[in-house]
């Protein structure tokens, strides 16, 4: 497949050192994921659908692909998967509450005003900016900052990434945080007009895996990042991210307080930060920011870093959180291969897999003409695990070999559905509309394309298998 580029985005988010044939020809860049030009992206912030078009600010390092220097940049799409890049939202202000880093957040509609709360640094304060309408120039509130603090007399690890949410004429703020020794938390707030808040206590507040104390509370669970809450049926769900995943917690909410009842993953893989969009009326889309899987070296080399997930449509099903690929994605489907002509880097393929005796079973994908490269991605029955084996997706020393996986169980007699997306060093994997696990995998050989069936210790069967290409989301749409 021909590949195309993204950089027609060029005129409206700033370019670093990266020459633009080198972007267009990186084998690695994805075809039909969001991300920018160029440069360094992190969390999708204030995702949100206004006025017929779904909108998407992400963190962004104009500098070069590597964090630092935190702006919101924005693209906007009539479907979710067709972008076009628009303007940089915000940028720190010189001698603001944000001069540090316009860190996440979210966004609203407040009586017809489009607003974003976000995250001010240093240090950590809670900031609003509104927009006249078409959501391209933001005007930052001359009051800001909207919270200095986190409340008197409480000691946190954290105090960021707010999610805002009206109930009745009140608006509610959750603000990611946690405590030492304890765990991560939500700190809840109400306020009548954005602009003056009032600390109610603690939406929730997390317990510790015991020895799990590091220098960084992120990495221990003691800090709580990008909380999401939000109901979903007749449940609440929050979302966190920490330990460097993203985890949920479905539960009850009443008299402002939430109290969990099952906790799981969102996903098990390189994927972080997620948000869902608001004013979406019942759908629940969630946005998840896609980590790169090599060295820090190796992504400044590439003059790129991070991705936006597919959009992924969430609802419960019983006390289970479902997690599918937003059917909008379907629109991104070129040729249908079949037979033994599957093979590719930017693909679609659902099957359908029997694990009979075997008890590791699944897809080889990724594979080289000489066996050199493949990424293995199966359901381990006896360790209870969907994994990633990426111990030999590349040759390249600066790619991550790390095994990735997650708690997964098939019911008796229930096949493994796996439903994949390829995209450049993509893999987005969801099983059985109930595990997520996204793999990044860079591998060396162009012709690393391949696709089989994977049992090891017994024998698997195919019972379906149907695969596309994928259409590149190209500049030429990017930009119309
Ligand atoms: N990224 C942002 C923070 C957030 C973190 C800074 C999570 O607001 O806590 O870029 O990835």
């Amino acid at each position: 497949m021909r590949r195309r580029d993204f950089l027609a985005l060029a005129g409206a988010v700033p370019l670093a050192a990266a020459p633009a044939s080198r972007l267009a020809a990186d084998a690695h860049r994805p075809q039909y994921h969001l991300l920018p030009a160029a440069n360094w992206m992190n969390d999708p912030n204030g995702p949100i659908y206004w006025q017929g078009q779904y909108h998407m600010f992400y963190q962004y390092n104009p500098n070069g692909a590597y964090w630092g220097d935190m702006h919101w940049a924005h693209a906007v799409s009539p479907d979710m998967v067709h972008w076009k890049h628009l303007p940089m939202a915000l940028a720190p202000t010189p001698g603001g509450p944000d001069k540090d880093g316009v860190f996440s957040g979210c966004a609203v509609i407040d009586n017809g005003t489009p607003t974003v709360i976000y995250t001010g640094v240093n240090p950590e304060t809670q900031c609003v900016a509104t927009s006249g309408g078409n959501l391209t120039e933001w005007k930052k509130f001359a009051g800001n900052p909207v919270v200095a603090a986190p409340p008197a007399g409480l000691e946190t690890t954290g105090f960021r990434d707010p999610a805002v949410w009206k109930e009745g004429d009140t608006w509610l703020m959750a603000v990611g945080s946690g405590f030492r020794g304890k765990g991560g938390a939500v700190l809840l707030y109400e306020s009548k007009d954005l602009h003056h808040w009032n600390y109610l206590h603690p939406l929730v507040t997390g317990t510790m895996r015991p020895g799990a104390g590091a220098k960084d509370p992120v990495d221990s669970g003691e800090m709580w990042e990008c909380p999401d809450f939000l109901p979903i049926d007749s449940k609440h769900l929050l979302i966190v991210s920490t330990e460097r995943v993203v985890k949920y917690l479905l539960g009850s909410y009443a008299d402002r307080r939430f109290r969990p009842e099952t906790t799981g993953g969102i996903d098990h893989g390189s994927y972080y930060a997620a948000r869902t969009m608001t004013n979406t009326g019942d759908r629940r889309i969630l946005w998840g920011w896609l980590t790169e899987g090599r060295s820090a070296a190796a992504q400044r080399a590439a003059g790129w870093s991070g991705v936006v997930s597919l959009p992924r449509e969430l609802k419960l099903l019983g006390a289970q959180v479902q997690m599918r690929p937003a059917e909008e994605v379907e629109s991104l489907r070129g040729k249908r291969l079949g037979g033994d002509d599957v093979a590719g880097d930017c693909l679609e393929i659902r099957t359908e897999i029997d694990p009979g005796d075997a008890p590791r079973a699944g897809l080889r994908l990724r594979i080289a003409p000489d066996r050199s490269e493949q990424t293995l991605v199966y359901y381990d029955r006896d360790q209870k695990l969907l994994s990633v084996d990426r111990s030999q997706s590349s040759t390249d020393p600066s790619a991550d070999r790390g095994m990735q996986s997650g708690p997964f169980l098939l019911g008796r007699g229930e096949p493994l559905r796996l439903h994949i997306f390829l995209d450049g060093s993509v893999i987005e994997i969801f099983a059985n509309d109930r595990f997520c696990l996204t793999a990044r995998v860079y591998p060396a050989g162009p012709r690393s394309t391949g696709v089989a069936l994977h049992a090891s210790g017994g024998t698997a069967s195919m019972v379906s298998f149907e695969a596309w290409e994928m259409r590149p989301i190209s500049a030429d749409r990017l930009t119309s």
